[in-house]
């Protein structure tokens, strides 16, 4: 039998005067939303002057929406915004049943479910405890979260909850050690590797990285049609004639509010990137908000100290573009390359691409 889909209100506050494009922003939390499960019961836009620190809205909206929320029957209410802990507290304190999300908080909650090496699993239970241990104040209680699920709601007395702060702060130092230990393996191994050129794609989640990976190095990697398929870095090597290999890697995506303590628990995956010789910044050809994408890669980057790196943009998916916007594509970004990698069009211009940024890297390292 068919489990009725619990349901979520989005709260997308408008900010005044800010650049957001908040339809796509709307568009892309509803995705996230539904890849947990959940059905999108409604959207409350929300115009704002300035952030309200009680509850991010102003504080008659905020109780707006908790009546909203019950005429529509939804369990959750999610903004697509980053709330404090203090503004996560105070929605919880107006209604105990509701249980109250943010982007962040549903990125996170995705990462959760799509990880699967012992690797992905500890950075991700890592950023996920990091990032309940300040909203714990009578959160959902001990034996709620033992039952599964996820969001905030109020619950638990205050003594339960001391108790389950010194287990998530014990368990985060455990995790923070082990991680520790896995990045000194990738150390090692990333050394092995420092005699290859080393060229990795990065980019927006779904994209299509992977499925460049597989198209050029016909290697075995996940490839869906859904959020975050790739937590794990894989490394393959791709010929580029006269028997000369380079390392090419693929790597987890990226989205626009990644959670700060989620970047830094990946790290060590992302390492991979921060030791490439050049970055192959994957980019969807469709996209309706390229240069918001553009913005997150380039502030992920930055933000994993990959930003001096030398990079080249690929456009991925040009199947699916007229002519139009290839030439709108062409003469907006002319260096970028244009390819499509399910029907296998002009993959050959990466191969010759990385191939001649290797030529110049080893007559660079023979003539230094
Ligand atoms: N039409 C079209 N679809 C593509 C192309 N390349 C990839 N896709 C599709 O886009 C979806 C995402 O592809 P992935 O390769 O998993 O994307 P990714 O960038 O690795 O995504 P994450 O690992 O989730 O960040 C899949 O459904 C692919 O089949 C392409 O050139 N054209
Ligand atoms: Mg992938």
């Amino acid at each position: 039998m068919n489990k009725a889909k619990d349901k979520a209100l989005v709260v997308a506050p408008r900010i005044w005067r800010s650049s957001k494009n908040y339809n796509n922003s709307i568009e892309e939390i509803s995705l996230l939303i539904t890849t947990l499960g959940l059905d999108v019961a409604g959207v409350v836009e929300q115009k704002i002057n300035k952030i309200n620190p009680a509850y991010f809205i102003g504080t008659g909206k905020a109780k707006q929406i908790i009546e909203q929320a019950k005429i529509l029957n939804a369990q959750y209410i999610i903004f697509d915004e980053d709330l404090s802990p203090v503004q996560t507290k105070n929605f919880q304190q107006l209604n105990k049943q509701l249980k109250i999300l943010d982007r962040p908080g549903v990125i996170l909650e995705i990462f959760f479910r799509n990880a699967k090496s012992k690797e992905s699993k500890t950075q991700v239970e890592l950023a996920r405890l990091q990032y309940q241990l300040p909203r714990l104040t009578r959160l959902w209680t001990h034996l709620e979260r033992q039952m599964g699920g996820f969001g905030t709601r109020a619950g638990a007395g205050e003594t339960q909850i001391e108790v389950d702060r010194r287990i998530i702060r014990k368990k985060i130092s455990l995790l923070k050690k082990k991680l520790k230990n896995i990045d000194s393996e990738r150390r090692v191994q990333s050394k092995k590797r420092k005699s290859f050129f080393r060229a990795s794609f990065v980019g927006y989640t779904n994209v299509g990285k992977s499925s460049l990976m597989k198209s050029l190095t016909k290697s075995d990697v996940l490839i869906k049609d859904q959020l975050f398929a790739t937590l794990d870095t894989t490394v393959r090597r791709l010929f580029v004639g006269n028997n000369n290999h380079v390392l090419l890697s693929d790597t987890v995506g990226f989205i626009r509010n990644l959670p700060d303590n989620l970047i830094a628990s990946f790290k060590s995956t992302l390492q991979e990137v921060v030791d490439s010789n050049l970055l192959l910044v994957v980019l969807d050809a469709n996209s309706k908000d390229l240069f918001n994408e553009i913005e997150t890669i380039q502030s992920v980057l930055k933000e994993i100290k990959a930003n001096e790196v030398d990079t080249q943009y690929v456009f991925n998916k040009v199947d699916l573009v007229d002519g139009d916007r290839i030439s709108y594509l062409k003469q907006s970004f002319p260096e970028a390359i244009m390819v499509s990698a399910t029907r296998a069009l002009q993959l050959s211009s990466i191969i010759e691409l990385i191939s001649t940024k290797h030529k110049n890297w080893i007559s660079a390292l023979k003539n230094p």
